[in-house]
């Protein structure tokens, strides 16, 4: 009966055995496979539609389909976690999270502390006002409360007109509180980027806002995947994303959610 139950354990231990070192082998054979089993955590602040915003409990948008796109190509596994705009930036520099995507615009300043990818969006700022302002350009801001999403180019550019650290200057940690007090008339304006005013506009007619461009005083911006400054990743993604710019993905995901075709050749140049 012992010798029995040792030839049986000793028959368990050898299948065991085979089968662990043949997982071994396969793991160690081709970095595809691993890559393909890792998962990238894309963080993002969840607020501005159509980019990324909350429809039902989950997070959606051109840049969740774009992202998701890009590390699909790139053969990872992704998981999109709202964390807001403020703690995407440091949560991106201490590596707790591998990719930041939120319609980031690339700037000087910010290139001095991360990554960015290749841009992959054209992007200019607009005012919202309310219907029958008397705002007509960024210079009639002088002298008005404005409303900006905190530490945004909405910000940065309001700062170079009136001045930084202007009393008239209000920052709110999501873009949605800062609609709500010009709904409210506690500001008379806000500052925010032309695609997320124009949808604004469109989606809340009650709320009788109008967008205003500026030529002069806002020049283009262009939006890039954020990462932690020396990140291994820039090279994979930025070759994934020219794939789904050529094969026609990105169009697909851009007329999803633009309703119109894109010019490719602006974000290429
Ligand atoms: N594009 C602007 C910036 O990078 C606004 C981003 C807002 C993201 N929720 O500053």
């Amino acid at each position: 009966m012992k010798g029995k139950f040792s030839r049986i354990t000793f028959l368990v231990l050898s299948i065991c055995l085979v089968i662990f070192t043949s997982a071994c082998g396969k793991e160690s054979a081709g970095t595809s496979s691993e890559q393909k089993e890792k998962t990238l955590l894309v963080g993002t602040d969840a607020v501005t539609p159509p980019f990324v915003f909350m429809d039902k409990g989950k997070i959606v948008g051109f840049d969740v389909d774009l992202i998701s796109a890009i590390l699909d190509e790139a053969g990872y596994k992704s998981k999109v976690e709202n964390v807001g705009w403020d703690p995407l930036f440091t949560q991106v520099e201490s590596g707790e999270v591998d990719i930041g995507i939120t319609s980031i615009t690339i700037t000087d300043d910010r290139k001095q502390t991360y990554d960015f990818a290749d841009p992959y969006f054209e992007s200019k700022l607009m005012i919202l006002a309310k219907e029958g302002t008397d705002i007509k350009n960024a210079m009639d801001l002088k002298g008005k409360k404005v409303g900006v999403q905190n530490a945004t180019t909405g910000q940065f550019a309001l700062e170079k007109i009136v001045g930084k650290n202007n009393p008239s200057i209000f920052k709110y940690e999501t873009l949605g509180v800062a609609f709500m007090a010009l709904k409210n008339g506690d500001i008379e304006a806000v500052i925010t980027d032309n695609t997320v005013a124009n949808e604004y506009v469109k989606n809340n007619p009650n709320d009788k806002f109008v967008a205003i461009s500026d030529d002069v005083n806002f020049d283009p911006e262009y939006y890039g995947i954020l990462l932690k400054k020396g990140s291994k990743l820039s090279g994979e993604i930025n070759q994934a994303l020219k794939t789904v710019i050529d094969n026609g993905t990105y169009t697909k995901i851009y007329e999803k959610w633009f309703g119109i075709s894109p010019d490719i050749e602006v974000i290429k140049s």
